[in-house]
This record gives structure tokens, C-alpha cells and sequence, in this order.
């Protein structure tokens, strides 16, 4: 298991936080991710065997954020 903490901008309320979560939340390999509204952050556990950072940020774009 690994563990990464991402940076997001663009969240501004509850249901940013939301798609992002479930956005990232729904790839394959994704253990648990918990999203910091204030701290702009995203923490991420996941399988490396199954999925990437490219993944997660393709999923942050889906949902309309940028990744730093
Ligand atoms: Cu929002």
C-alpha cells in the first residue's frame, strides 16, 4: 500500500470535496481518500500495482480541479 498527499486547487465548498472523493474514490486500487477542503489537500491510499498518479489526476480533472 502507498500512501500520497496531492495538492488540489479550485475547491471551494462541500460538494467539491465531494466529487473529488468520489471521483479518485471510485478507481480500481484506491483504498481510501481523504480530501481537506481547507488545506487544499488530497491524501490518497492506494495499490501502486493498479493505479497511478496519472490516474488520480486525470480523475481530479474529471471533476474539475487542477492538481499542483
Ligand atoms: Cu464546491
Amino acid at each position: 500500500m502507498n500512501k500520497i498527499t496531492l495538492m488540489i486547487e479550485g475547491m471551494s465548498c462541500s460538494h467539491c470535496v465531494k466529487a473529488v472523493t468520489d471521483g479518485v474514490g471510485e478507481l480500481a486500487g484506491v483504498e481510501s481518500v481523504v480530501v481537506d477542503l481547507v488545506g487544499k489537500t488530497a491524501i490518497i491510499e492506494y495499490q501502486p500495482e493498479k493505479v497511478a498518479l496519472e490516474d488520480f489526476k486525470q480523475a481530479i480533472a474529471e471533476a474539475g480541479f487542477d492538481v499542483q
